[in-house]
């Protein structure tokens, strides 16, 4: 596997020697891309997404951290942006590692509290001596990201949110089926009784997007599968994340954003992000909290 940086050193691109290939903005350590062999692209990118550090990146997998949406009933995360600050801020590349035996190549990034790309708000914000490890693992069929937090205070512990916001790219989402949310409650953020908790209907186990959607669900299942007119595409599976928020908004919230290009680019994706976002992670100084998604290509 090769790995370079582009000439401004904003972005990091890595190729298998297979044809598979990823990027990511240093900016967010956001995914922005990710080919199979054939070069087909499998996540979603705004035409207008910012990749300029402007602003959080409209698509890929951007990262959110210490809290999902916002929480103004938390005192230490009451006043942070929508999704917190990982996803804008700078974060730094740690290194490489590949193996003979390993097809892969494994990337890791690192954001903490000393990180002179920290954005700004955050340290005023929320001054807890956290340190961050982003692995991004590109394998021939799949994509792993994996997120270790860490509490270098004893004195002050932090509860934080953890949630993978992964742009999957789909040809038609009138014809995208997502299974494995079966009997899983969900939370509705849509609708006049938003947010409402309400357990999914038992029947039918397959959840087709119609409409704006923006679920917050606790599968019981470990795999959530995104097909397209019957075929499976993805498998999403996750390590130490309880939830997957299934969103798209639609066409009146897709024109409604400046950075979603184009206006009717949602019936090319749908977001399923793994996350640790039902509650609040408690990280204690020595703790260390850890999630991963992993997706895979099975169409
Ligand atoms: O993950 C779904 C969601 O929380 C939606 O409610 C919507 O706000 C989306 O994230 C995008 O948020 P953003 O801050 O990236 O515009």
């Amino acid at each position: 596997p090769t790995v370079t940086f582009t000439d401004d050193n904003s972005r990091l691109r890595a190729d298998l020697p297979t044809g598979e290939s990823i990027e990511v903005l240093l900016y967010g350590a956001t995914v922005i891309s990710w080919k199979d062999a054939t070069g087909d692209e499998k996540l979603w990118l705004s035409e207008a997404a910012k990749l300029d550090g402007s602003k959080a990146v409209r698509g890929g997998i951007p990262l959110v951290f210490p809290v999902f949406g916002t929480a103004p009933d938390h005192p230490q995360t009451k006043d942070l942006p929508q999704h917190g600050f990982a996803r804008t801020s700078r974060w730094e590349f740690l290194g490489k590692s590949t193996s003979e035996s390993m097809v892969g190549v494994k990337l890791d990034f690192g954001l903490s509290s000393a990180t002179p790309g920290l954005d700004p708000k955050a340290a005023a914000l929320w001054p807890f001596k956290f340190n961050l490890i982003y692995s991004v693992t590109l394998n021939p069929e799949s994509l792993t990201t994996s997120i270790v937090a860490t509490n270098d205070d004893a004195a002050a512990p932090f509860d934080c949110q953890v949630l993978m916001h992964t742009y999957l790219r789909v040809k038609d989402i009138t014809a995208v089926e997502i299974t494995g949310l079966a009997s899983a409650p969900y939370t509705d953020k849509v609708g006049p009784s938003a947010p409402s908790t309400k357990t999914q209907p038992a029947t039918p186990p397959t959840l087709t997007i119609t409409g704006e959607t923006d679920r917050v669900y606790t599968p019981t299942e470990d795999a959530v599968t995104v097909s397209e007119a019957g075929q499976p595409r993805f498998r999403v599976t996750r390590d130490n994340l309880a939830n997957v928020v299934v969103w798209n908004p639609w066409a009146d919230k897709a024109a409604a954003m400046a950075d979603f290009k184009p206006d009717d680019g949602y019936k090319n994706m749908v977001c399923v992000e793994p996350g640790a976002v039902g509650g609040w992670q408690a990280v204690e100084g020595g703790d260390a909290f850890e999630g991963a998604q992993t997706i895979k290509l099975v169409g």
